[in-house]
């Protein structure tokens, strides 16, 4: 069961730890951190030379590099200025993946910041709350939430969390730049990465099967995804909800665009329901009225442990306990979580034991997983490959099925092309042995982005950029996929041991 305790998260982060020093004080993250103005040699090769738009590779590097300057904002990158003003925790981790590649310190600064909101259970807040944003720029804010300051110092955040993508994120971080600074970094994260997966591996295994469940679709980062109708349809549609609070997003994005004020309305009792419970975990299928087990979230958490094994190594700790975990949550994800009739993986709900029919991109992520079984990726690739979701040189993979009939091709998450998943979806290529295809994956992705801006997602068919301009995990992934040319950029032989345990 989770508590919400009064305990410091230090005292407790580095209590629950293994032989992992915690640094008595981390590398300091004020100043203002180096940039790298040119973009890496070479960044051309494997990339055809003509263009939509006229913008050269050197214009898309910049203009990325632009659009998350004017997203800091004082220690961390809001997601949009307009859509998402406040830190959100997966866009977190993808934008510090790119920043890596431009200015590692405002990477490391970035994460820090999000994890300074990490509760005394170790969960990771889904939103991190900018003091200096009015709370009607965005809903539902901090009052909404009612959390309460857990300690001196604590950053407002939300109860719920969001996919665990971070320790992927550090280890790419450290790789980039394996330098002091950075040793320091790891050592400072690891301890806080490891309760974040213990909390998620205990108070969130609601299904007693091995896999965390998620509360709410905002914790899946997928949320308006059709993989949550099923287990959705048992949460009234009760708008009253919604009476006397104002959605601020159909104030600032279409509302085709966005999810439906009875789909808002069911968000919102659900988070209310959590909040009001104390944002307890225990009895959660008794308890509450969503509890489901997420492919891609269980995907993130397996490679969450793959990544904590190369950055136990490089501190000294030892690595094995986190193989052996990524190793039984990818046996778990494939026990729990496929569907033979489909040849995919689909959202479990736990309260009722049945998967959910919809064939949703979420069920192709598991390909990250190095120790997914050879014809499970096979699987995974020639569905990707196929009409449904029609991986091409011209376009990336769409959010949903594309032959459904409520496939919705500007509404989010039902439909559009996303490029954080894609880039998912490249290292899963990649790493199964598809370097053509992970290459053209990659050009794929560039080409929408060239073509379209640096858009939230992008219109399946045409390729139109829809939701906020200027995202930021848009621009941080394009940084990482434009410097790295071939689409295949390896670990080192080391690295790669530590990670895939091999
Ligand atoms: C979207 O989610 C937020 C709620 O968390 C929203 O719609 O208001 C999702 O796309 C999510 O994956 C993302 O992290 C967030 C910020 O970019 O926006």
């Amino acid at each position: 069961m989770s508590n919400i305790g009064t305990t410091t998260a230090t005292e407790t982060l580095d209590a629950s730890t293994t032989t992992a020093a915690a640094p008595a004080a981390g590398p300091t993250t004020t100043g203002t951190p180096p940039t790298l103005t040119t973009r890496p040699a070479a960044l051309d090769a494997g990339y055809p030379a003509d263009s939509v738009t006229g913008q050269t590779l050197d214009d898309l590097w910049h203009m990325a590099r632009a659009v998350l300057d004017a997203n800091w904002s004082h220690n961390h990158t809001v997601p949009s200025r307009t859509l998402y003003p406040h830190q959100w925790s997966w866009d977190a981790a993808f934008i510090s993946i790119g920043l890596a590649r431009v200015n590692p310190q405002r990477a490391w600064q970035d994460l820090r910041s999000l994890f300074l909101a990490q509760w005394p259970d170790g969960r990771v807040p889904h939103i991190v709350f900018d003091p200096n944003v009015a709370e009607r720029d965005y809903f539902p804010g901090p009052t909404f939430w009612q959390v309460p300051r857990l300690r001196p110092g604590h950053s407002d955040g939300t109860g719920i969390v969001q996919p665990p993508a971070h320790a992927i994120a550090v280890w790419e971080i450290y790789r980039r730049s394996p330098d002091d600074r950075s040793l320091a970094e790891l050592r400072w994260f690891y301890p806080r990465l490891v309760a974040a997966q213990d909390y998620l591996l205990t108070c969130r295994d609601a299904g007693r099967g091995g896999l965390a469940s998620i509360v709410h679709p905002w914790e899946s980062g997928l949320d308006n995804s059709p993989a949550w109708d099923a287990a959705l349809s048992a949460v009234p549609a009760d708008l009253g909800v919604l009476a006397g609070r104002q959605r601020h997003d159909n104030r600032v994005a279409a509302v085709a665009h966005r999810p439906t004020d009875e789909d808002y309305a069911r968000f919102v009792a659900l988070a209310l329901a959590y909040r009001d419970g104390g944002y307890r975990d225990d009895d959660l299928p008794g308890r509450h009225d969503f509890v489901v087990e997420c492919p891609t979230f269980n995907a993130l958490l397996s490679a969450a442990e793959r990544a904590l094994a190369a950055i136990a190594t490089v501190i000294g700790v030892d690595p094995g306990p986190h193989l052996a975990r990524a190793r039984r949550i990818t046996q778990a994800i494939d026990e729990r979580l496929w569907n033979p009739q489909t040849g995919m993986y689909h959202a479990l709900d736990v309260r009722t034991g049945r998967l959910s029919p919809a064939r949703c991109v979420s069920g192709l992520v598991p390909l990250i997983l190095p120790d997914l079984p050879a014809p499970r990726a096979a699987a995974l690739m020639a569905m990707a490959e196929s009409a449904r979701f029609g991986i091409s040189a011209a376009m990336p993979v769409a959010s949903y099925d594309r032959t459904a009939d409520d496939f919705d091709p500007v509404r989010y998450w039902r439909g559009p092309v996303w490029i954080n998943i894609n880039w998912l979806l490249c290292r899963g290529l990649r790493d199964h042995g598809r370097p053509a295809q992970a290459a053209q994956l990659r050009t794929a992705m560039l080409d929408l982005v060239r073509r379209s801006g640096y858009y939230e997602y992008f219109h399946p068919v045409t390729g139109d950029g829809v939701g906020s301009a200027a995202f930021s995990w848009t621009a941080a992934l394009v940084l990482d996929l434009l410097a790295d040319p071939e689409g295949l950029d390896e670990v080192t032989s080391d690295q790669a041991a530590a990670v895939t345990g091999r």
